[in-house]
């Protein structure tokens, strides 16, 4: 049977959390039959993130998977891409490492593209405030509404949440836009919509479940700081047309 779906999971100091959240990706994948690989991405931890991602995989010999390590920290846009690169299933997903989404909810991202709906859905917590159990902190959640608005004004796009990490693909439409990425921390999101969306690839917003884990590797003023400035190269990138088809 073919592979169905690729999950990335990029990774960046996940030492503590990860055991569980792979563990549970795996088991939903028994249970539920899906034909899935698994892609770790260690984005160049100072900690033990690819050991233990490995000695979880290797106690699930019948899921195909793997993890892809390099030793520079290049940021969480940089490792995506690298997980959609290696990815061999014609559907892929990725998922924050502290499956904050939890991964029942991929179903939700995956049936639109695998009935040709959809070439990109992704991961909405504006759209359905109901379905937030545990909310980000109050300076994080009002930082996030003011850079959607930001990315709204900027760019034009009419999403609410472009930064939800539970994101999935059409990657035969999707991978050979990837070229054209230049943005690799955490502003890639809003690259990777931006471009899909001037390609003419049919992108959906939806809601999903969210249940915020505390312990986020985010620094808010700097990491804030580097959202902005990438949001301004996009815009920037866009009007010399970097983004257009040559
Ligand atoms: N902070 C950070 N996260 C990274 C990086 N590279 C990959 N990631 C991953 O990106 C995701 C960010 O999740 P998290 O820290 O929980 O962010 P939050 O939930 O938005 O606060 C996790 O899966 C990280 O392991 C990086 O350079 N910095
Ligand atoms: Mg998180």
């Amino acid at each position: 049977m073919s592979l169905e779906l690729s999950i990335i999971i990029p990774a960046y100091n996940e030492d503590e959390r990860i055991e569980n959240s792979l563990s549970t990706i795996l088991n939903y994948l028994s249970k539920t039959g899906l034909n899935a690989e698994l892609i770790v991405v260690d984005d160049g931890s100072s900690d033990k993130t690819a050991a233990v991602a490995e000695d979880i995989c290797s106690r699930s010999p019948e899921i195909p998977s793997r993890v892809i390590r390099y030793e520079e920290n290049r940021g969480k846009g940089f490792a995506v891409k690298t997980g959609l690169m290696a990815a061999t299933a014609d559907i892929a997903l990725f998922s924050d490492a502290d499956l904050s989404t939890p991964i029942e909810e991929a179903e939700k991202l995956i049936a639109p593209i695998r009935n040709g709906e959809y070439d990109v859905t992704f991961g909405s917590r504006a759209l359905d405030r109901s379905l937030i159990g545990t909310h980000q902190p109050w300076r994080r959640e009002q930082g996030g509404k003011v850079f959607n608005l930001v990315v709204r004004l900027m760019t034009g796009m009419p999403f609410w949440d472009t930064q939800c990490g539970f994101k999935a693909f059409d990657l035969t439409k999707f991978r050979p836009l990837l070229d054209v990425m230049k943005i690799d921390r955490f502003g890639f999101d809003v690259e990777f919509l931006y471009v899909a969306n001037l390609r003419g690839l049919k992108l959906k917003e939806i809601p999903v479940r969210w249940d915020n884990d505390e312990r986020s590797k985010v620094s808010v003023i700097r990491d804030s700081i580097r959202m902005f400035d990438e949001v301004r190269q996009i815009r920037g990138n866009a009007k010399k047309g970097i983004y257009e088809i040559k």
